[in-house]
């Protein structure tokens, strides 16, 4: 983890680290007393994933996301309050209260969306970065998913695609080791999925996925590479979830030893390690922006919890037919 990026880049970069998993405990807390409706999946102890890669982007860049969402769409800058507003069911909600945690987009910020279909935002990235191509501009997009989705046809689809007609996509795998209870060694041969790359002609590089500063690195090559035209990226982030694979799966299938050790490589404690190791910041600078988020937080959970439910008659409003 080498921190030469400057402090306002890296005080940033912790500032939302945090701020999403302040956001998640949230989330847990509120889902506990029976206040979110519908399901919940977090991402707390992938952070250093969706920060890094995104710490690479322009707000005028893409993202697309997958069940897992929040913690890409806080990176990419959508709003906390209407993240939250939506979890909760709520009029003021990304979806007007009608589509909850994983439905979430914001097209002013390039959010492409969530989507609980296991690998489909992968073709929807390979789509916007044809678009791109096609306007001719030099904006990219960043394709997160997971191991699980690595075992998809649209994984080979989108990236076979992109990588012939050299989109600017950076796939972005989050390998957590788990697909809901199936852990990767048993429905995979390869133990690196950026392995695959080599399958496409594409460039594909495994990192540390708990330390934000890898990320960044690999995410840098990979963005500029996209924004000359020279095509797609596969990026593949080894990390861990803390919590289950959603709700209160209390993930009994994980042995004790291996949650420890991952716990132990925290992103979130590592970084901040790092930061006043290396003198970058005090502690009591570190308090100060841990402090303003936690009081942000309270204020998001406010707003959210005093916006209104929406009505039954809108329940038919905005919908396609
Ligand atoms: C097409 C499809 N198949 C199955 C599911 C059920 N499902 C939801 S999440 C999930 C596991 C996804 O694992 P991974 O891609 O590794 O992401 P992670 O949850 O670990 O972040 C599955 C199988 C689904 N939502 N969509
Ligand atoms: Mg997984």
């Amino acid at each position: 983890m080498e921190l030469n990026l400057g402090k306002k880049k890296l005080v940033e970069m912790y500032k939302k680290m945090f701020e999403i998993r302040s956001f998640e405990e949230k989330v847990f807390e509120l889902y506990a007393q029976n206040l979110v409706p519908g399901t919940i999946h977090l991402y707390a102890g992938e952070e250093a994933v969706a920060v890094g890669v995104c710490s690479n982007l322009r707000k005028d860049d893409y993202i697309t996301s997958t069940h897992r969402g929040h913690g890409h769409c806080i990176a990419k800058g959508a709003l906390l309050k209407r993240i939250m507003a939506e979890i909760l069911g709520k009029k003021t909600g990304y979806c007007k209260g009608k589509g909850g945690s994983m439905h979430i987009a914001d097209f002013n910020v390039g959010m492409l969306g969530a989507t609980a279909v296991v690998g489909a935002g992968l073709p929807i990235a390979m789509g916007a970065g044809l678009s791109i191509t096609l306007k001719k501009t030099d904006n990219v997009v960043a394709c997160f998913f997971g191991d699980g989705a690595s075992n998809q046809g649209t994984f080979h689809e989108a990236i076979n695609m992109a990588a012939v007609w050299k989109l600017p996509v950076i796939f972005v795998c989050e390998n957590n080791i788990y697909a809901m209870g199936t852990r990767q060694s048993t429905v995979m041969l390869v133990e690196n999925i950026a392995e695959r790359a080599s399958a496409y002609g594409i460039p594909g590089v495994t990192v540390d996925g708990n330390d934000v500063i890898a990320v960044y690195e690999a995410a840098r090559e990979a963005v500029e590479r996209a924004r000359k035209g020279e095509g797609p990226t596969l990026i593949e982030c080894k990390t861990y979830r803390r919590k289950g694979h959603s709700r209160i799966d209390p993930a009994k299938y994980r042995p004790a030893e291996e949650v420890e050790v991952w716990l132990r490589k925290d992103p979130i404690k590592r970084f901040k390690e790092k930061l006043l190791g290396e003198n970058v910041l005090m502690e009591d600078e570190i308090q100060q922006v841990e402090r303003g988020i936690l009081i942000e937080i309270e204020e998001v959970v406010k707003f959210a919890m005093e916006s209104p439910y929406p009505n039954a008659e809108e329940a038919l409003e905005d919908v396609y037919a």
